[in-house]
């Protein structure tokens, strides 16, 4: 998948095997099965280099950043702001002042819900995202709407789970401030027409936030390219340690935006009288930053690029095409998401069988798929089921892994059938 451009044609010389030894939490056996990780959605699993570095940080360099001369909080610092300009350069960010680290995706699309939205928004104006968004990009916004009157709109998705991108230009009013839209769905896999939807946004004076979540690990970001005001995503997806993300903001706008939370580091001076602010990004970052979370995003963001994102995106590609061909041949199975263009999630349902009971049956197999709504609630009410079953691929997964989902379902099929 390309921020800009359809995906990279299929097959690939990629050596996914060789790239599993990379990740030793692979190697383990689960309920007595080799495991089969196809939760990489949900969380993707960290390679040698990125616990090396995380390592290599705690054991060598660590101190607090930006409060003190002593060598090692020089080490930190260098580090922390070491990964910020490696995090700039990995998504063609103007500026390292355009990229502030936060928790994940949900605390970056807070963020720009509490300070951009708060200052911003009036009542009668209109937040749009999709019927296709995970929770964090519903939430914050149905919040914001709350505290300051303004109102949510939603442009439908069809059956495919495709955007209706006609609606959407329907909806896009003159009213309308912000755009906050998902790059590509959690629950369903389709990738969105985001340059487009950028593009459109702009014309009509709106603000756009793209959830990147589930784009990072499966395609080149080009924030200059794709025009995007806002660029959420999270360390975890992308091989990264948890509890580091990273919100991009265009300059002028971060520079324009109040500070969410008070603290140290984000100020400038204090006294009881007066507080003035840090300039962006540390304006957003109040109090010790995940520092070794950081450095693990940047391995991460070194090691991706090293098995290359386009070698990567393409052997995803042909696993899900592989698996999508063989649950179609698997009676009484529904695929959910059914778009043109999909990346690395695959979402079903079986007949007679609830996905949970197929999450568990799977689970004995070894084979670790995640099944519920997948913090979509509203995609699953539209395709008025409950939850799905989802495998999604990462870097590691192999041909042998879709056929040991393959088995497991057809197994199960059994069961039930
Ligand atoms: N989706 C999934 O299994 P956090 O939790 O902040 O790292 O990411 C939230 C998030 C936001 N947007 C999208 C499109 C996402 O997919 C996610 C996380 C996981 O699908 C956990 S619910």
């Amino acid at each position: 998948m390309s921020a800009t451009a359809p995906l990279p044609a299929p097959p690939s010389a990629f050596d996914a095997a060789r790239v599993r030894r990379d990740f030793p939490i692979l190697e383990q056996r689960v309920n007595g099965r080799p495991l089969v990780y196809l939760d990489s959605a949900a969380s993707g699993q960290r390679p040698l280099p990125v616990l090396r570095a995380v390592e290599h940080y705690e054991t060598h360099c660590h101190a607090n950043v930006h409060r003190g001369v002593h060598a090692l909080s020089q080490a930190a610092t260098e580090a922390f702001e070491g990964a910020r300009e490696r995090t700039r350069q990995f998504i063609n960010a103007a500026s390292t002042r355009e990229i502030v680290f936060v928790r994940g995706t949900t605390e970056a699309i807070n963020l720009v819900a509490q300070s951009f939205g708060r200052a911003r928004l009036a009542p009668g104006e209109e937040i749009l995202i999709t019927a296709l968004e995970h929770h964090a990009n519903i939430v914050p916004w149905q919040m914001l709407c709350e505290q300051t009157g303004a109102t949510l709109k939603v442009v439908p998705i069809d059956r495919r789970g495709e955007l209706e991108y006609g609606r959407f230009l329907e909806l896009l009013s003159p009213r309308t401030r912000l755009v906050a839209v998902a790059h590509v769905s959690n629950a369903l896999g389709t990738v969105l027409p985001v340059k487009q939807i950028v593009d459109a946004a702009h014309a009509r004076g709106a603000v756009v936030l793209i959830d990147g979540a589930q784009a990072i690990p499966h395609a080149r970001i080009d924030v200059r390219a794709l025009g995007c005001d806002f660029y959420a995503f999270s360390g975890h997806k992308l091989y990264g340690p948890t509890g580091i993300g990273v919100l991009y903001g265009r300059e002028a706008l971060l520079a324009a935006m109040p500070p969410w939370q008070g603290g140290g580091d984000m100020i400038r001076t204090v006294s009881f009288e007066k507080t003035t602010y840090n300039d962006p990004p540390w304006k957003f970052e109040a109090g010790t930053p995940n520092i070794s979370g950081a450095v693990g995003l940047a391995a991460a963001m070194d090691y991706v690029e090293g098995l290359g994102l386009e070698a990567i995106a393409a052997h995803e590609q042909r696993l899900l095409e592989l698996a999508t061909a063989g649950l179609a041949r698997i009676p009484g199975i529904r695929i959910i998401g059914t778009a043109a263009r999909k990346a690395s999630v695959l979402s079903f349902t079986m007949e007679g069988c609830h996905p949970h009971d197929l999450g568990t049956i799977l689970d004995a197999e070894g084979v670790a798929i995640r099944t519920g709504h997948h913090c979509a609630m509203p995609v699953m009410t539209f395709f008025d089921i409950p939850a799905t079953a989802r495998a999604s691929f990462g870097c590691y997964n192999t041909e042998a892994d879709v056929e040991a989902l393959l088995a497991a379902l057809a197994k199960a099929r059994e069961v039930f059938a």
